[in-house]
């Protein structure tokens, strides 16, 4: 193609773009950028909603409505047409949530569609609640009606994932509850991700569901195959986590990856396998002790070296990560396997999302998951990135905890 016409192919399809975005949402800004870096596809970014309060995942419907969550409000909806409703949530939601509540990294988290949504439009929430005396995270079941005006039929299909209900030396009450939901497009399971809570046995506890990443049916009852170690609950699918928040499934083969950030070292990506241990182990070794009985930030050994994210010493079999972030961590968010020819060099690789690196990065992966390259997403603000979700328009949505959800779209 002459050059010529290809740059006005592309500034047509730039508009075009933008043009639908501000169309269906009556509020959206556009901005253009172009990516140069040799190779990879140039996106352009669409601000698809802004002013929210802490955005914290997305889901799209076979229908075409985004599901949102915010952190301390709810669940939300975004029709087609750009209209927006409240759902599920605080004081001015269709549903008030009594039991829902906000405190630290705790309160509506992941948000999914169920795989048979157009039958049964089931969707789900993974929420903070004080139902219980001890506070929980729960993962709820809700029915959308066909309007997007309300949900009803609440059933909370798992309800025992634990939550750190006091603060410690090591931080605040309702850190580290993991929170991303996601049905596998293989195996049409869902798979929900926990946090160790701040808490040192938690993590290789097989009998309790924090530090781990579970596996259940549409009803919360565990999935055959998790191969959970004898004495273990069943659903959990993998365990000796940290605080994984997120989880993607590769196309082609469908192995679950985790993407989990490391407590000052080692944000880590992990190809998983039912009844694998992700080797994070931070209660004190026999002879030692730690505050509150974490050793997270510390040692759990008497050589003083950091408590590892994956401890093969102690775990000669653990699920060895397919990349760790130099060492460091950044606060690894959320992942997701990019998909489709228009993403060019990026079919197939991951996206990972982080927190306080506020940017995105670009995993290739060989056959066996590991990870041989990376690069970043340039030209787009630098923001915290919480969620990652591929539309059916195959773009990539974004949301941050600065308020905004994105889409960040390729240029032929
Ligand atoms: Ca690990």
């Amino acid at each position: 193609m002459k050059r010529g016409i290809k740059i006005l192919l592309t500034t047509v399809f730039t508009i075009f773009v933008t043009a639908i975005a501000a169309d269906c949402s009556g509020e959206s800004s556009a901005a253009k950028v172009a990516l140069t870096s040799a190779g990879e596809p140039r996106v352009t970014r669409t601000v698809v909603l802004s002013g929210l309060r802490e955005p914290w995942d997305l889901a799209f419907t076979p229908d075409g409505a985004m599901l949102f969550t915010e952190k301390c409000r709810g669940l939300s909806v975004r029709l087609p047409n750009g209209a927006i409703k409240r759902l599920f949530g605080t004081t001015g939601s269709a549903v008030v949530v009594g039991d829902l509540f906000c405190q630290g990294q705790s309160g509506m988290l992941g948000v999914a569609v169920d795989p048979r949504f157009s039958d049964n439009r089931f969707i789900y929430v993974f929420m903070a609640s004080n139902l219980n005396d001890r506070k929980t995270n729960r993962v709820v079941r809700l029915v959308v009606d066909a309007g997007y005006s309300t949900v009803s039929n609440r059933k909370d299909i798992v309800t025992d994932i634990p939550f750190k209900s006091s603060a410690t030396i090591w931080g605040g009450a309702g850190v580290h509850s993991g929170g991303r939901i996601r049905f596998s497009p293989s195996d049409g399971f869902l798979y929900i991700t926990t946090g160790d809570n701040h808490n040192g046995p938690l993590p290789q506890d097989l009998t309790r569901l924090g530090g781990k990443v579970l596996r259940v049916d549409r009803d919360g009852a565990a999935a055959p195959g998790n191969n959970t170690p004898d004495g273990g609950d069943p659903r959990i699918f993998t365990y000796g986590h940290r605080n994984v928040q997120g989880i993607a499934f590769r196309p082609g083969t469908g192995q679950p990856f985790s993407c989990e950030h490391g407590p000052g070292h080692s944000d880590e990506v992990t190809p998983l396998v039912a009844g694998g241990n992700g080797g994070w182990d931070p209660k004190p070794d026999p002879n030692l002790s730690c505050i509150s009985n974490y050793c997270g930030y510390t040692s759990n050994k008497s050589d003083g070296r950091p408590t590892s994210m994956t401890d093969l010493a102690k775990f000669p079999i653990a699920l060895r990560p397919s990349w760790n972030n130099k060492g460091v961590s950044e606060g690894m968010g959320h992942c997701l396997f990019l998909s489709g020819r228009q993403w060019h060099a990026w079919d197939g690789r991951l996206a990972v999302g982080f927190l306080r690196g506020s940017r995105i990065d670009i995993l290739q992966l060989d056959t066996a998951g590991t990870t041989t390259g990376h690069t970043t997403v340039s030209g787009i603000p630098s923001q915290r990135m919480r969620s990652l979700v591929q539309g059916h328009d195959g773009a990539l949505y974004i949301a941050t905890d600065a308020g905004e959800i994105w889409s960040l779209a390729p240029i032929q």
